[in-house]
């Protein structure tokens, strides 16, 4: 190591997280990430106002950086059209923005649109190496902008549609959208009654509806495994026409989880099947990221507040295995254990007896305080 003469010696490099490919709070540069490079466009600056924790800040930045970074790889750039919901708002709070790329909010529900239009209006310039991403939460995409993300997709728009999957309408309060899991405790499904929280057998499975648009790609990925995420998002930058990536984003204020187990909580629901991560091209499932070991839904349902009816005043057994046969048949339909363990069958509503491996650490379910 050279030093400057008069300089203080360089200290030494400290690294830490082994195996993380991190040194500092940077990733290594050797392992290709757009995270690491020292000219990362950081295209959502620190300064925004998300809670401690948001999944789903994180997940947009790191969507953006890698669709900012492959723009500019292929010579242009990027416009970002948001929903109306948490991003937007405590991103932008006027007059302030944390974006430092074109960002455009209209409404809640037409972001795909309004998407679709700049798309149109840059091709009419001839303008097209400029590429856009569209963005929202579930409430914005599921619901509210449905039909418009559906007509983006049948026409087969020029736009690369990231949903950010916190399964309620945080921004309003936490009120239940079509993504709310069964059984969950929201502002509009309460913990009362004969079957607290939200209902079993509703709700819409968007990446499949938009397999079933059959355009040219669809994925899904969590803030557990940012590499995927970024790796999906490049690839999705090099098409053309109608893309889709549905990101898990827990929400420590939403779910009342700790801000530090957001990360936890995405990899949970990935290993224990609640979500499955995977890509399609054109309707087919083409990749799937497989699972090592399938965990108990129990041990994720733990750490969560929206759950604690399911293990206070007695542990719900039955409403339990009821989402631990969601988790089974999403592991079966997409192939997502390797042939080393065999899938637990689905069990009936009448089942009894979800096994855990946190076993009596059902007391996680206590208020989580901060550490
Ligand atoms: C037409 C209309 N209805 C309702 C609202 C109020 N509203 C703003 S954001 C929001 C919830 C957004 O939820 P989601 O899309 O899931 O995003 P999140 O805040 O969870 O990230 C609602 C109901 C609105 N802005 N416009
Ligand atoms: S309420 Fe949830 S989604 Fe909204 S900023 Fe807070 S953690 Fe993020
Ligand atoms: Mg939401």
């Amino acid at each position: 190591m050279t030093t400057v003469s008069g300089a203080r010696p360089s200290a030494p490099t400290k690294f830490y997280q082994v195996g993380s490919f991190a040194v500092g709070n940077r990733l290594l540069p050797e392992a290709g990430s757009v995270q690491s490079s020292r000219e990362r466009a950081n295209t959502l600056t620190s300064g925004h106002r998300a809670c401690q924790g948001c999944g789903e800040a994180l997940g947009a930045r790191y969507v953006l950086d890698a669709a900012d970074a492959a723009a500019r790889q292929a010579g242009g750039s990027v416009v970002t059209v948001n929903a109306t919901g948490c991003l937007e708002v405590f991103s932008s709070p006027y007059p302030e923005s944390a974006w430092r790329l074109p960002w455009l909010h209209s409404l809640f529900g037409n972001a795909p649109a309004v998407a679709t239009g700049v798309a149109a209006g840059l091709r009419a310039l001839g303008r097209e190496e400029t590429r856009v991403v569209a963005q929202g939460g579930d409430g914005g995409t599921v619901d509210i902008g449905f039909g418009c993300l559906s007509g983006m997709f049948e026409r087969n728009d020029d736009v690369l549609y990231v949903c950010y999957d916190n399964e309620a309408y945080m921004n309003t309060g936490v009120q239940r959208s079509g993504a709310t899991p069964p059984a969950a405790r929201t502002a509009t499904t309460q913990a009362v009654g004969q079957a607290p929280g939200n209902v079993f057998g509703q709700g819409k499975d968007v990446p499949r509806i938009a397999m079933a648009h059959e355009i040219p790609y669809v994925a899904t990925a969590t803030v557990a495994d940012l590499r995927d995420l970024e790796r999906k998002v490049t690839h999705a930058m090099g098409l053309r026409g109608a893309r889709y990536i549905h990101v898990f984003v827990p929400c420590p204020l939403g779910w009342g989880s700790k801000s530090s187990h957001t990360v936890r909580l995405a990899r949970l629901a990935v290993e224990s099947g609640l979500f499955p991560v995977f890509e399609a091209v054109h309707g087919e499932v083409s990749a799937v990221s497989p699972i090592r070991r399938q965990v108990p839904v129990e041990d994720y349902l733990v750490l969560q507040r929206r759950y604690a009816h399911l293990f206070k005043p007695t542990k719900d057994v039955v409403t339990i295995s009821r989402i631990q046969a969601l988790a089974d048949r999403n592991i079966r339909r997409y192939g997502l254990l390797s042939h080393s363990q065999e899938v637990a069958p689905v069990l009936p509503d009448s089942a009894t007896g979800a096994s855990s491996t946190l076993g009596a650490r059902a007391d996680l379910n206590d208020a989580p305080k901060e550490d």
